[in-house]
């Protein structure tokens, strides 16, 4: 597969080089007066939409070599988000910004960032965000909603604040009032790292571009026919053999346990829980290889790499089946700190329906008996969903009884519709990565859908979040991840924070198009979708 070309800027080299040579020659990076003129990016500007934006007109507040960054005293999780704002722009600024304890509730200068004062509807994630000529002042009920804001900060300050290196600035910050606040709680990223497998700096490079959007969860879809790659203590063969390979016959790869708790740390210091994945009672040939005792027949099949679905499964008659899935369960939810666990469940088909059902309500108890909630391939409420349990719906249609009926009786939906979320779907039928069984998915595409109202019969209050999976048969590389995940991610992102009132394409696709400077300082290989027109420096 042919991965498309990255467009990393000899521009950027240049500002780099004479930011150098001002900053060797002035012992500072001063705004020059031509550059102190630059426009502040508009408050219309940010993706996901703030629930309220208000700019005041004329005024923008100026980072500077003076500009110090005050965290609510005594909270270690606020100094750290301070720390992250520091460690993002002080590359690009040249600016020392150093992270200090705020010595005042009510601040006239520098960057605060407090967890009192928030007004009480900011819940859990959101933030209130003033930018006067003396201070940006962000006022949030807990650290989520201060990391929220900084994504929200970022956005507003021109593109080159993402460089690596020293570039001339200026760097204003429009003047105003934002209120924001997520529409659903959980907004979601799925990586595939079964079919191919993605070393963990891959992973933590797309868990910074996810949460500059304000996704929460990264779900890692572990295991498949192609690859098992997690290491099971209990069950070693798992990795070393199940995860040996890789769709077209690569050699795949694994994640140790350090491995996966650094994804997991690495995820909470951005925010994001990550939801791991154990797909099964299908989408298992990997585990099967490894453990013939866990087929019904005893005989372990060969390693799989081609790109097939439904013609695995794991025994659903024997006991071993359930010991397996204790261990390797309590393994990983020992691993995890998130309230979650993914047990698959989709296209079983050669499970018989009563065997999948009796599995999933067994797999339930399991994951219970551990101190987990279940997710779900919406596959699952064919069975007898518990209370808790989350079924994510990827189907094609917007309509489906068996999920609408599971959400009249209380389950909750997470939205992933293949033809609108799916993330390794063809752009249109010139994009040579991806597949395309659900159809072409350009921007406005991925755009055009109400979370909750899309699901005939699943409103917005059964509806937990908004899911944007990366299946990766044909996906190999961070380019590829990226190429696929920039710009619809974003678009997705906005369905799961922003309002449905706020749903706009016209709006949207310039606010959109206006990330595009951002990704190409960022190095971000993203697809240049010809529905946005993308300003100068995309
Ligand atoms: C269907 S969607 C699958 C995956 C494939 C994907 C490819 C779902 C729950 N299962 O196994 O990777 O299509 O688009």
């Amino acid at each position: 597969m042919k991965v498309p070309g990255r467009r990393r800027g000899l521009p950027a080299l240049v500002l780099a080089l004479t930011t150098g040579l001002a900053v060797l020659t002035t012992g500072v990076a001063a705004p020059r007066p031509a550059e102190a003129a630059v426009t502040p990016v508009p408050y219309s500007a940010v993706v996901p939409a703030p629930a309220t934006a208000v700019p005041a007109s004329g005024v923008a507040y100026q980072i500077t070599s003076a500009t110090a960054i005050h965290t609510e005293p005594g909270s270690a999780a606020a100094a750290s988000v301070g720390a992250y704002l520091a460690g993002l722009l002080r590359p690009s600024t040249g600016f020392p910004l150093p992270v200090g304890a705020a010595t005042s509730t009510t601040p006239t200068d520098g960057i605060s960032l407090l967890l009192s004062g928030a007004p009480g509807g900011v819940g859990d994630q959101g933030y209130q965000l003033d930018v006067t000529a003396g201070s940006i002042v962000v006022r949030a009920a807990r650290p989520a909603g201060l990391f929220a804001a900084v994504q929200t900060l970022r956005q507003l300050l021109p593109a080159a604040a993402e460089s690596g290196t020293a570039q001339p600035g200026p760097w204003p910050v429009a003047g105003g009032h934002i209120v924001d606040q997520p529409r659903f709680g959980y907004r979601g990223a799925m990586l595939d790292v079964a079919r191919h497998f993605f070393p963990v700096a891959t992973v933590k490079r797309y868990i910074d571009e996810i949460a500059l959007y304000k996704a929460n969860y990264l779900h890692l879809h572990l295991s498949d026919d192609q690859g098992w790659r997690i290491a099971i203590t209990s069950r070693p063969r798992l990795a070393t053999y199940g995860g040996s390979t890789a769709v077209g016959g690569g050699p795949g790869g694994y994640y140790t346990q350090d491995d996966y708790r650094e994804i997991v740390a690495y995820a909470a210091s951005r925010y994001i829980t990550v939801v791991p994945e154990i797909d099964m009672p299908g989408h298992t040939n990997a585990a099967l290889a490894s453990y013939a005792e866990l087929t019904c027949d005893g005989v372990a099949p060969p390693l799989y790499t081609g790109t097939d679905v439904g013609f695995s499964t794991l025994c659903t008659s024997k006991e071993t089946t359930y010991t397996f899935i204790d261990e390797v369960l309590g393994e990983i939810a020992a691993l995890t700190p998130g309230p979650y666990l993914h047990i698959g469940g989709d296209e079983a088909q050669s499970t018989q329906p009563a065997d999948y059902a009796a599995f999933v309500n067994r797999v339930q108890q399991i994951v219970a008996a551990h101190g987990k909630t279940v997710i779900g391939w919406h596959d699952v409420v064919n069975a007898t969903p518990l209370p808790s349990t989350v079924a994510q719906f990827w189907g094609t249609t917007t309509r489906n009884s068996a999920v609408a009926g599971a959400a009249q009786r209380g389950t909750k939906v997470l939205m992933s519709p293949a033809n609108r979320a799916y993330l390794d779907m063809k752009y249109n039928s010139r994009t040579t990565l991806g597949q395309n069984w659900a159809g072409y998915i350009d921007v406005k595409t991925a755009y055009g859908w109400d979370p909750g109202a899309y699901l005939s019969g699943v409103g917005a209050s059964s509806v937990l979040g908004v899911e944007a999976p990366l299946w990766t048969e044909t996906i190999t590389s961070l380019p590829d991840i990226e190429y696929m995940a920039f710009p619809r991610l974003p678009a997705l992102m906005e369905l799961g924070w922003s309002s449905a009132a706020s749903h706009d394409w016209t709006a949207f696709k310039q606010r959109l198009a206006a990330q595009g400077p951002r990704w190409h300082v960022m190095g971000v290989n993203y697809y240049h979708s010809t529905q946005l027109t993308w300003p100068a420096g995309s």
